[in-house]
Formats: structure tokens, C-alpha cells, sequence
């Protein structure tokens, strides 16, 4: 309703007890105090560190809540254009530190619970990952919710509530074993159930045919009601930086719609009474745990037509809420579709436009592919999404017609354009003439958005030229654009490393670099002041030492927080060459071995890190965390090095403890074949915290180059253009492996590192598996490129300097950059700012 048809005493009221935006220390512990009594039901005897978090959490959420409001408020004032993130996967990591800085509250209130006997880290700590998400993908969308949040906006997500994230690994005897994620075991302040908000989602079923009044041929899709799901709302507020914008993520679960069948349970079957309801559960039960593979589950093809039968009933029911024409309905709103997963989103709205509105096909079309864009993360053939056409049939019978259609009217626009060209038309089609056929995903996605772009220049000019070459040649180059990635600098840099963050302001003399990365420039002027210098060497070693007490407390192991820490953590992957990392490690440890204990005393101490999971069917990556945790077991226990090298698989890599790890860094590793890594987006963090990098020309790592210069980087290894010829040669001509390299695999064999028949399928994949992903290739390269590392790292002064001018060069990074262009350049869309009150 609108403002003036309330009575102004009612509005009183409201403004007289409405809540409050008071962030000062009395008022938090006003709240605090009162959420413990209430909420939890305890009190000042028995309160532990994680009800003073869940009372400090419930205290932040009631300004989240208010700020949320609000920011709706305003969306619905201006009605603007709206973009919506279609994301599978949000790795959002954990919110209460976030909110406490984004809202600046983190100073009153961290002196308000010490008053109160608490300390703020402890309390930090007890919060457990919202870890709905595998990797890259999932954390890059939440980095971008926090930048259209900050950047004030008009930006929704939408995602799915899975009951188990992604898995948590612990090691036995080295070898990796999965515990189910479930996050949910108490409760989670940082969503607010929409019990309210509920959508019935349509599954199998029968298309009828008619023809209506007009003599129009129409469809309807039909089904039983046991096929018919629920989706329930649960939002999750996003709080932009010094802003009072809030934004907000809409996660769907499944519910049964029937919720339970009393035929059976009169009959006495009593498991089958209540299966369907299980079945509906069972939709949003569970995050997959693939990163860059594909798998033809039918259930996941279930999540992923749930969630976009739902976020789309809820766009259409806001959009229709404006009384605008359809034809309006791409100005107000921009749908962007991370990766292939969301696709189906295309096919609904024209099923929606199409069967529901009763809109021509033609002019639906228009509407749906200037609403859609579409996002790439990955060109490996393994990920690539192909869903079997008798799976889509059953499932979604009406959506597998319209894709037939869609695919027909598409291919006949191109045979106008390329007539007599057969093959072209087979390259192109959404169907893969394959038995059973295939939709393919991908194709599907391309012909119904208006921009197609990848995550970083290389990316995106492969694509062009690799797996999407033809439809370049279709639509032209215009279609298909770059945005590089970002991050966001606000988690990554000043709630991940305070002290840095801390003496960054203090140099540029404000924080506005938090909101305008490119200021960081100003660091530059910095570099030549020896005191300045002390300070940022200060700041990484005390975040060594930091990350050395979580390493003792994880793996038991004890590190030097002055040896050279090297890092490589990321989703373990043949493509991400852990393994050639840890050959290398090997070779390293045979070489110390040779010295002297006078040549030793030369040496940097390093200590190599790896942390990462392995997609619980992934044998091979599995076996190199095997790997990786016998070669520590060898060397960490052999005092005949004394100390110059150590060896830690750090398990559970998450969001907070990649918020350890990476403040910590002097080196890390970024070592995809040429290629094949899309953006990364960790060597963005590292390198905005000051670590450099040794990486291969690939992704992001060579726009960081660009930006950072020659001095403050390591690259080495063959480029992507040569990848081709260097597989065919070893597909066909019998390419000798690299001396080094035979030397570590000869070690691993003679059995140093524990029982070698263990890792024979792993070896294999050089020896015997055509080496796909060029170890000896880049091998004697990669020993090169760490040798000057070695040799870098003994000048601790220039070091310093590099490490700066990587931090102070990082500004393109910053995911405010990345969400502006998109903003700009693709949905078209303009900042909303919240009122303030
Ligand atoms: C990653 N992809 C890319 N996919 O590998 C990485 O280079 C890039 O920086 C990042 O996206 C962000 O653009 C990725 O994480 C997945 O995890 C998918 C999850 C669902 C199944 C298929 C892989």
C-alpha cells in the first residue's frame, strides 16, 4: 500500500518503536543481553562462546534486517532495472565478521562483548562456513553479491538451500575421506525463512495440445500432483561496504506439495506413505561435489530446473507487480546465467511468455534473449553440460518440445546465412546427433542470450577460437566479450589481513581505497621508506606466525615462521598440477640431501603448503593428496636436512581458513597447463596481500603480469598455443621424459615414499597416459623459474619492495571493477541508493 493511504498516527507509532539504528557499544549489549535471554533462553551462568556468537549474530542481523527493508523499499520506489545472479553455487564463507565490518560495527562492538567477558576472535570463531559451493564459481559469485551490494545495485541472487555443502575432508593415513557437510545443525541467523514465499514446482507429466478461441495452437503441460514440489524461500541479506544498501540472496529448498499419502499409510505401508515426501526432500539435499566435471545425474538435473522454475515465478510475479507491457519486461529486467547450469531459464521463460501469457513465439523470443546473458568458466570437454534427451523428455516434457523448437527455428536462420552448409549446421545444433541425443548446454545457452563472456582475456579469446569458433563465425565477434574476474577487497584484504589493511589506510591517509582499489597506487610513493618497509614485513610475519599456530593446531606439524612459505591451495585437479608440485618438492629434498651442512646453512628454509579437497570420485586427484601427505611423512621426519624444507597438507580447505592461509603467503603457486585454467581467482587474493606469485601464462595469472610488471612475477612453462603440438607429439612420437623429472619418478618407484604400487595409476598418467597435462614438458621450466625464487628470497629488502608493488598494482582486480562492467556493458543497469534513516 501506498504511504499516504496510512493514518498518520499509525505512522507515529511506527516511527516512535521502530527499530532503531543504534550501533553504539551500549546499545549492542542492550541486544546482546536481550537476545541471550530470549532467543537463546540462557543467561549470564550459562553462556558459552557460541551463544555470545549467536547472540552477537542475532544483534547484527536485526540491523541487517532493517537496512534490508529499506534497500526493498527503495527498489520498489524507483522500480529501476533489476539484475538477477543465477548462481548454483554460493561460497559465501561466514558472514559475522563481514557484517561487523561492511556495517562498521566491528570497533563498539568488539569492546562491547569485552566488557562483557568475551573476546571478538573467540566469538568469530565459533561460526561454522555457509560452504554452498566447490570452488572458484561459487566464491566468485558471492565476491560479486558484495560488490552490487556496496555499489548500491538493484541486484538479486538466486540459489538453491542445499541441507549438506560441500563435503568436510579429513585425512587417514593420508588419504582423503569425506564427512557430510551439514551446516544446519543449529540455527542459521544469517538467513530469514520466507515460509510465506512458496512456488509449486512442476516435474513429468504430459503436454496437451489445443487450439484456443483465436484458433491459436496452444500447449499445456500437465502432471499428477505426487510429481509437484514446493520451493520455500530463505533469504540471506548481503550488506554492501559503507553503504546502507543491503542486498539479498533468495536460496530455494524443496518441500513436499502432498505431504503425505493416506491411501498408504491406510493400507499399512508406511515407508511408502511417506517416500514421495522424502523424494521432494531429497532435491535440495545436497551440494554436488564436481568442480570442473560434468555428471549426468538425473537428480542434479532436478536442482537445477527446481531452482529456475522457481527464481523465474518469483521475477515474472515481481516484474508483472509493475503493470509494464511485456515487451518492457528486458528493460526491467537482466537475468545473467553463471555457467550452463541455470539454462533452463531460458527455455521457462519461453515457456512462461509462450504457453502461460499467450505471447507469439516470435516476439517471446525477442524478450528472452535480450533478458539473458551468459557466463564461461571453463573450456576443459569435461565440464561441458550435455543433458540426454530422453532424460529432459521425462522429466520436462514440455521444455524438451521447445528446445526441439528452438533449435529448428535457430538452425534454419542459419542455413539462410550458410546455405548447402551441412556440417556447420551439425557443429551448431543444440542437439547432439548422438544415440541417445544429447542437448548440449552450452549451444543452448549461446542462442538464447544477447552477450556470451568468459572470465579473463586469454579465456575468452579461446573460446573464440576453440569450442565456440563457430558460432563467432554465426553471430560475429560482438556477441562475445571478456569481463576479468575480481575479487572483493573488502573480505579478501581487510577482514583477512587487518594489520596490512590497517597500515594500508594509515599510508593513503583514508579508506576509500576499500570502495577504489586503483587508489593502492598510492602505496608506490611508499616503497622507497625503509620504515614502511619494516612495518609491511611486520604484518606478513605476523601473519606467518598466525598461520604456523593454525598449522600446529590442524596437522600437528611446526613450521618456522621465518622459512619462505609457499602455497598452493585450490580444488585438487590434473589441470592444476598439484602433482607437479609435489615432484618438485621431491626434487628439492633430493638435492638438500647432497649438500652439506656448511652449503645448507645457505639455503632458504621453505616450508611448501597445499590444502584443497578432491571430488570424492576423482581416483586420481585422490591419490595425490596421498601423495603430497607420504612425501611430508618422509621428509618432515628426516633430520638430516635440518629444517630446510617441511611439508604440510593442511586439511578442510574452506573459505575461513583460505582467510588464514592466504594473508600468510610470500609465494604461491598458480601452475595450470597453459590453457586450461579459466581465470583462478586465489592468485588475485595473493597477490593483493602481498605474495607473489610463480605461475604459468595462463588465466588471470597473465593479466596480473600486465599489471604488476616483470619484476614482481615468476613466470614460466610452455605457452597455450603450443599445447596442441605438445600432446600430439606424445600421442605420437615417443617423447622421452625429462631427466629430472624420471629422477623424482625413479625415487617414488624405488619406494622412498611408502609402497609405490599405490601410486602407479598416478605415475601412469606421465608415463603411460600420454602426459595430457605436460609435467615433463614444463618440468626442468618449472625447477628453473623456483631456483629464482630461492635466489630472490635471499634479498629480503628487495623482496619487500616487490611485495608491495604487487599489492599496490592489484586495483583492476578489485570485483567492484568486474561488476561495473557488467553493470555497464551487459545488464544495463543503474545504482538504487537505499534511503538513509
Ligand atoms: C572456475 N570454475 C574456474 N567451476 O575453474 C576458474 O578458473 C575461475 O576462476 C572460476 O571458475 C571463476 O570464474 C569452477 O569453479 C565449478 O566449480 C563448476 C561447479 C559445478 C560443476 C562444474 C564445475
Amino acid at each position: 500500500i501506498e504511504m499516504s493511504e496510512i493514518p498518520k498516527e499509525t505512522l507515529a507509532l511506527w516511527e516512535k518503536y521502530g527499530v532503531g539504528e543504534a550501533d553504539d557499544k551500549e546499545s549492542f549489549q542492550k541486544s546482546f543481553i536481550r537476545h541471550v535471554t530470549t532467543t537463546l533462553a540462557r543467561s549470564v551462568y550459562n553462556i558459552d562462546n557460541f551463544s555470545a556468537y549467536q547472540a552477537t549474530a542475532h544483534t547484527v542481523r536485526d540491523r541487517l534486517i532493517k537496512r534490508w527493508n529499506d534497500t526493498q523499499q527503495a527498489h520498489t520506489e524507483v522500480d529501476p532495472k533489476r539484475v538477477y545472479y543465477l548462481s548454483l553455487e554460493f561460497l559465501l564463507g561466514r558472514s559475522l565478521d563481514n557484517a561487523l565490518l561492511n556495517l562498521g560495527l566491528k570497533e563498539n562492538y568488539g569492546e562491547g562483548v569485552k566488557e562483557l567477558g568475551f573476546r571478538m576472535e573467540d566469538i568469530l570463531d565459533e561460526e561454522v562456513d555457509a560452504a554452498l559451493g566447490n570452488g572458484g564459481l561459487g566464491r566468485l559469485a558471492a565476491c560479486y553479491m558484495d560488490s552490487l551490494a556496496t555499489l548500491d545495485y538493484p541486484a538479486w541472487g538466486y540459489g538453491l538451500r542445499y541441507t549438506y555443502g560441500i563435503f568436510q575432508q579429513r585425512l587417514k593415513d593420508g588419504f582423503q575421506v569425506e564427512l557430510p557437510d551439514y551446516w544446519l545443525n543449529f540455527d542459521n541467523p544469517w538467513e530469514l525463512p520466507r515460509l510465506d514465499v512458496t512456488i509449486d514446482v512442476k516435474f513429468c507429466g504430459t503436454v496437451n495440445r489445443y487450439t484456443d478461441e483465436t484458433g491459436k495452437v496452444r500447449h499445456v503441460w500437465v502432471n499428477e500432483d505426487k510429481d509437484t514440489v514446493q520451493a520455500v524461500a530463505y533469504d540471506v541479506p548481503i550488506p554492501g561496504y559503507g553503504t546502507k544498501n543491503c542486498i539479498n540472496i533468495r536460496l530455494w529448498s524443496s518441500k513436499p506439495k502432498r505431504k503425505f499419502n493416506l491411501k498408504r499409510f491406510n493400507e499399512g505401508q508406511y515407508e511408502q506413505a511417506v517416500q514421495e515426501q522424502m523424494e521432494a526432500e531429497n532435491i535440495t539435499a545436497v551440494l554436488y561435489p564436481n568442480d570442473n566435471h560434468m555428471v549426468g545425474k538425473e537428480l542434479r538435473l532436478k536442482q537445477q530446473y527446481f531452482w529456475v522454475s522457481a527464481s523465474l515465478s518469483d521475477i515474472v510475479r515481481r516484474f508483472k507487480k509493475s503493470s509494464k507491457p511485456w515487451d518492457e519486461f528486458s528493460y526491467q529486467v537482466a537475468i545473467q546465467l553463471n555457467d550452463t547450469h541455470p539454462t533452463l531459464a531460458i527455455v521457462e521463460l519461453q515457456r512462461i511468455l509462450v504457453d502461460l501469457e499467450g505471447i507469439d513465439w516470435d516476439e517471446a523470443w525477442k524478450i528472452v534473449t535480450n533478458t539473458f546473458a551468459f557466463t564461461n568458466h571453463t573450456i576443459l570437454p569435461e565440464a561441458m553440460e550435455r543433458w540426454p534427451v530422453p532424460m529432459v523428455q521425462y522429466l520436462l516434457p514440455r521444455h524438451m518440445q521447445i528446445i526441439f523448437d528452438i533449435n529448428l527455428f535457430f538452425l534454419q536462420a542459419v542455413e539462410r546465412a550458410y546455405p548447402d552448409d551441412r556440417e556447420l549446421l551439425a557443429k551448431l545444433s543444440i542437439i547432439e546427433e548422438s544415440t541417445p541425443q544429447f542437448v548440449r548446454m552450452a549451444h543452448l545457452a549461446i542462442v538464447g542470450s544477447h552477450r556470451v563472456n568468459g572470465v579473463a582475456a586469454l579465456h575468452s579469446e579461446l573460446l573464440k577460437k576453440t569450442i565456440f569458433k563457430d558460432f563467432v563465425r554465426y553471430y560475429g565477434d560482438e556477441k562475445f566479450d571478456n569481463k576479468t574476474n575480481g575479487i572483493t577487497p573488502r573480505r579478501w584484504l581487510h577482514q583477512a589481513n587487518p594489520k596490512l589493511s590497517e597500515l594500508i589506510t594509515e599510508a593513503l591517509g583514508s579508506k576509500n581505497w576499500l570502495k577504489n582499489l586503483e587508489l593502492l597506487k598510492g602505496l608506490k610513493s611508499h616503497v622507497d621508506k625503509v620504515d614502511f618497509r619494516k612495518r609491511w614485513v611486520t604484518a606478513k610475519h605476523s601473519n606467518k606466525v598466525r598461520l604456523a599456530e593454525y598449522i600446529k593446531k590442524s596437522t600437528g606439524i611446526i613450521v618456522n615462521p621465518n622459512a619462505l612459505f609457499d602455497v598452493q591451495v585450490k580444488r585438487i585437479h590434473e589441470y592444476k598440477r598439484q602433482f607437479m608440485n609435489i615432484l618438485g618438492v621431491i626434487h628439492r629434498y633430493n638435492a638438500l640431501k647432497k649438500l652439506t651442512s656448511q652449503e645448507r646453512a645457505d639455503i632458504v628454509p621453505r616450508v611448501v603448503i597445499f590444502g584443497g579437497k578432491a571430488a570424492p570420485g576423482y581416483y586420481i586427484a585422490k591419490l595425490v593428496i596421498k601423495l603430497i601427505n607420504s612425501v611430508a611423512d618422509v621428509i618432515n621426519n628426516d633430520n638430516s636436512i635440518e629444517d630446510t624444507l617441511k611439508v604440510v597438507f593442511i586439511p578442510d580447505y574452506n573459505v575461513s581458513v583460505a582467510e588464514i592461509i592466504i594473508p600468510a603467503s610470500d609465494i604461491s603457486q598458480h601452475i595450470s597447463t597453459a590453457g586450461t585454467e579459466a581465470s583462478g581467482t586465489s592468485n588475485m587474493k595473493f597477490v593483493l596481500n602481498g605474495g607473489l606469485i610463480l605461475g604459468t601464462v595462463d588465466g588471470a595469472n597473465i593479466e596480473i603480469h600486465e599489471e604488476i610488471g616483470d619484476d614482481n612475477i615468476f613466470m614460466f612453462g610452455n605457452l597455450a598455443d603450443q599445447v596442441d603440438d605438445l600432446r600430439h607429439a606424445h600421442r605420437y612420437r615417443n617423447i622421452p621424459i625429462d631427466p629430472s623429472l624420471q629422477a623424482v619418478i625413479n625415487d617414488i618407484e624405488s619406494g622412498h615414499f611408502g609402497d609405490s604400487r599405490i601410486f602407479a595409476p598416478l605415475i601412469n598418467t606421465i608415463t603411460h597416459g600420454k602426459d595430457y597435462y605436460l609435467i615433463s614438458d614444463d618440468f626442468q621450466s618449472y625447477l628453473d623459474a623456483q631456483k629464482l625464487v630461492d635466489e630472490a628470497y635471499k634479498d629480503k629488502e628487495e623482496w619487500t619492495k616487490k611485495s608491495i608493488l604487487c599489492s599496490a598494482n592489484m586495483g583492476k582486480f578489485s570485483s567492484d571493477r568486474a561488476i561495473q562492467e557488467y553493470a555497464e556493458q551487459i545488464w544495463n543497469i543503474d545504482p538504487v541508493p537505499a534511503k538513509r534513516s
